[in-house]
């Protein structure tokens, strides 16, 4: 019985993948959802692309995190429940949480069961006296909060890494509309926003020289050889990363290099030499545009952090005190 209740969760994992791999691979234009990057492997090669000399947003963030967390913290007050979307290895967070007035709580939510709760384990050991309340869920729908032990004098989002600029701009919208619904009245929204900027640096961000990306990238395909019974040959698909000026951002494509037929899963898919699967945009944000997608949420941004060279921000919002 033990093991079928384990066994359910995968199976479900498994067709939902497939049900969206198929129904982006039958589109026209071909597409695959950029949240199916992350399996073991794909989580591997992320945290390589974040130490990558090209990769400019994680060290950029870092900084302004290390420049100004005591400000950010002052913003957020005391006693202020802290929920982290995609929350990961939650290293931003710490330096978030060492400078907080004594935090009601802190609510990591992570679609990652294992990684979810190893980071959990790792702060409650750094942060003995902070109530820690992980949730397994996907933060893109509706989370519900748990309660404290201590009641919390207000709710506070915080969404770093510029995981906002994956989603469309409507997603993005109401990504925001359902932060504003969490924190409620006078709550707030701590967010990493990539900058617009020179489209070189941001084609190199994206296309490293030592191709982590790429094989960040073709780990999608291998994943599906792995999950769904799949037979994509990955020396036919090359990476491509490309800025597209009108929307604002960089998009992740692979590239078929000859006529092929694969299979996913029983069913047959045609691709003709140059077409390509649209893997990822990466909306990069003028800060009057993020301010402008941000009140169609019902968010009002307070206050923004850049570098010197403003390559990413850091930014406080705050949902208005009536809803
Ligand atoms: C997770 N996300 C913010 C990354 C980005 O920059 O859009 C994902 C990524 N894709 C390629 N490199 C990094």
């Amino acid at each position: 019985m033990a093991a079928l209740l384990k066994q359910a969760p995968r199976d479900l994992e498994r067709e939902r993948f497939l049900a969206d791999a198929l129904a982006g691979l039958r589109q026209a234009h071909k597409t695959l959802p950029c949240k199916y990057f992350y399996d073991a492997e794909g989580s591997k090669l992320f945290d390589q692309i974040c130490a990558l000399p090209e990769y400019y947003p994680t060290r950029t963030e870092l900084g302004i995190l290390r420049a100004h967390a005591a400000e950010m913290a002052q913003h957020l007050g005391p006693e202020t429940l802290l929920v982290e979307y995609g929350s990961g290895s939650s290293v931003k967070t710490r330096l978030l949480l060492d400078r907080l007035a004594r935090p009601a709580a802190y609510v990591p939510v992570d679609i990652s069961r294992e990684h979810l709760l190893a980071a959990a384990l790792a702060l409650r050991l750094d942060y003995p006296g902070l109530e820690i309340l992980p949730v397994c869920a996907d933060f893109t729908a509706p989370v519900a909060l748990p309660k404290p032990r201590r009641a919390a004098a207000r709710r506070a989002v915080y969404f770093p890494g510029s995981t906002i600029g994956n989603f469309s701009e409507a997603g993005a919208v109401a990504l925001m509309a359902g932060v504003a619904r969490q924190v409620g009245p006078g709550g707030a929204f701590l967010v990493g926003v990539d900058l617009a900027k020179d489209p070189r640096v941001l084609e190199r961000a994206y296309d490293d020289a030592a191709g982590v990306t790429a094989a960040f990238n073709l780990n999608l395909l291998a994943r599906m050889n792995r999950e769904l019974d799949a037979d994509f040959d990955l020396r036919r698909f090359r990476h491509r990363a490309v800025w597209a000026p009108g929307a604002s951002r960089i998009e992740m494509h692979l590239v078929s290099e000859v006529e092929q037929v694969v299979h996913l899963d029983g069913v047959e898919l045609r691709f003709e030499r140059g077409e390509s699967i649209c893997t990822e945009h990466s909306h990069k944000y003028t800060l009057a545009g993020f301010a402008r997608l941000a009140r169609r949420a019902g968010l009002a941004v307070r206050r923004v952090w850049t570098d010197p060279a403003e390559r990413f921000s850091v930014q406080y919002l705050e949902a208005p005190a009536r809803l």
